[in-house]
């Protein structure tokens, strides 16, 4: 089977965003749109001939498609192998795993995280490098610029690989082997925490409740917290992947995964009436689960909640790194953190009192695998519920999610009690951000540049009890290879360290999403417990005032408050 070279037209507007080509699942299915990036991904990491790829992703609608066209095309580039997960599905953080395990090359994930699926959903791939991380810029850069010379892609002509059974198969020359997506995967977490520990738990009558949202992280839930730790037949809820998420929206948060808020808040008769559960439906507080965890499309985000309690991404970093030495896995300590940008600053309370450095990124995961790499940091975490360590170059949703199980076995406290202590000993910096999604594009743009002309006037000016101190487009010089990264992000940062941070979504495909992040420090314990939305009220309407929200945009409301 010869490689055919197939001549095409390059297309414009292939720029990889915050994390990899994300648009419209109909847009890569215009003809040689998937096959011109894939090839121009090839030409840019120029891999010796016979080198190993992996390729997977979080089963979304032309998951498979794209899978045998990514096939053909590396078996035309000289691959020697490729791994594929059992029928095309890796999560974003197993694809890491398999990627570091069998020292490979490099890999290729299809995904496009938390946004919806199906044909008229979105659809998304990315290269990550040996290390199992995302590209980092330099490259992505490359591929972007390729892809707009591209005069040309090689192919093979073969038949489609089964991609549903486990075995070894050939394809033009090119070995293709459909592995086992999660075990490597369940392996790995097993090495890091008390798996005993968190069986004796559960033994105990602890409850809890994983909602996989029809995404990738079923099989990966079913087989570490129902097999591996014994839980309930019945605690992964919408544990089968589908190929739309069975119309949901993938994103742990308060607002999508509505189905476990419910369980975990007092159960709504809708979700009575559409799980046809009434064991579910258990309004009294003794009677909730303890503990409930959800993931996104591709696995690489998780939400954290207790009994009637909703655990902030932030605070979950700085909990996770101040309990570490629980985990097996990291009790020789920590290195390091990291955090992106818009994080709070919890995390660097207890870096300090660790006496370890906090490293601040700007957003997206992949500015943090310089800093593993280098053996800087061991924990990274982000606000948008992506938190993660050194054990892959990707964040993981799952690993979060034991990382708070093996917690709760050793402290035999709640998830509330032990948020609230973590408060008490190191103040608690009140945290949300809201989303506008959906906005035209051109009236982001220009609150965002009417932002910008203020930078010389707003430092020294006050607003109520507030005044800014400083005020910027946030930039950053990675301290491994000195790449420098522009436009990260507004800062408005006042006296007493509150912040306000403006940034433009960099993952959507329709419109402009705006994020406005809000933070304020509370030392008083008294005071800790208040709601975010009312402790941060000053906040939020300096926000709308510098921004000129309402007017330019015509919102008042965030479609999504975290
Ligand atoms: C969002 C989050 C960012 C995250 C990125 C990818 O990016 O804010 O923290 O790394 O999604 O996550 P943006 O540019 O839309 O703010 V995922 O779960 O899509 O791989
Ligand atoms: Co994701």
């Amino acid at each position: 089977m010869n490689p055919r070279t197939v001549a095409t037209t390059p297309f414009n507007d292939q720029k990889p965003g915050t994390s990899g080509l994300r648009k419209k699942v109909t847009v890569f299915q215009v003809a040689n749109y998937l096959e011109n990036f894939v090839q121009a991904i090839f030409d840019t990491i120029a891999a010796p001939a016979g080198s190993t790829l992996v390729v997977g992703g979080d089963g979304r609608y032309y998951n498979r498609e794209a899978i045998q066209i990514i096939l053909k095309i590396a078996a035309a580039n000289g691959f020697g192998k490729v791994l594929v997960g059992q029928g095309g599905i890796l999560s974003t953080p197993a694809a890491s795993c398999v990627i570091r395990k069998y020292q490979t090359y490099g890999g290729i994930i299809l995904s496009a995280s938390h946004n919806p699926g199906g044909p008229d959903g979105d659809f998304g791939i990315k290269y990550n490098t040996a290390n199992g991380g995302p590209a980092p810029e330099k490259i992505t850069d490359t591929i972007f610029a390729r892809s707009k010379a591209l005069e040309s892609y090689r192919i093979v002509d073969a038949p489609d690989v089964a991609l549903d059974q486990q075995g070894s198969f050939s394809l033009g020359g090119m070995k293709v082997e459909v592995i086992d997506p999660v075990a490597d995967y369940a392996d790995l977490m097993e090495s890091l925490f008390d798996f005993a520990a968190i069986r004796t738990l559960i033994k105990g009558g602890f409850r809890l409740c994983f909602d996989a949202m029809h995404a990738v992280t079923g099989p990966y839930a079913k087989e570490i917290i129902e097999k591996r730790l014994g839980a309930p037949a019945g605690t992964v809820i919408n544990g089968v992947p589908l190929p739309d998420f069975g119309q949901g929206h993938p994103d742990p948060n308060l607002t999508y995964a509505h189905e476990l808020v419910e369980i975990m808040y007092g159960a709504s008769a809708a979700f009575d009436s559409a799980q046809a559960t009434p064991t579910l439906l258990l309004p009294e507080r003794s009677r909730r689960p303890d503990f409930g965890a959800a993931s996104d499309g591709d696995g690489d985000r998780n939400m954290i909640l207790g009994n009637h309690f909703f655990v902030n991404p932030s605070d979950s970093l700085a909990v996770i790194a101040a309990n570490a030495a629980l985990a097996p896995g990291y009790a020789k300590g920590l290195a390091g953190v990291a955090r992106s940008m818009p994080t709070s600053g919890a995390a660097d309370r207890v870096a300090a009192k660790l006496g370890i450095p906090c490293y601040e990124t700007p957003t997206g995961w992949k500015f943090f695998g310089n800093l593993m790499d280098a053996g800087k940091v061991t924990l990274c975490g982000e606000e948008s519920f992506g938190t993660g360590s050194d054990h892959v170059r990707e964040k993981d949703g799952m690993w979060a999610v034991l990382f708070w199980l093996n917690i709760l076995a050793k402290r035999g406290q709640s998830v509330e009690d032990i948020v609230h202590q973590h408060w008490a000993e190191y103040g608690r910096n009140v945290y949300s951000r809201h989303d506008y999604e959906g906005l035209p594009s051109d009236a982001a743009e220009g609150l965002m540049a009417h932002l910008k002309s203020q930078f010389a006037s707003l430092p020294g000016q006050k607003f109520g009890s507030y005044t800014v101190k400083l005020f910027d487009d946030f930039s950053y010089t990675d301290p491994i290879d000195g790449s420098v990264s522009t436009g990260q992000g507004l800062r408005v940062i006042f006296e007493d360290g509150s912040r306000i941070v403006f940034r433009l979504s960099g993952t959507g495909t329709e419109g402009a999403t705006l994020r406005i992040y809000l933070e304020a420090f509370e030392s008083d314990a008294a005071r800790q417990r208040m709601d975010a939305q009312e402790a941060l009220g000053e906040l939020i309407s300096i926000a709308h005032e510098l921004s000129q929200l309402k007017a330019r945009t015509g919102r008042e409301q965030p479609t999504v408050i975290t």
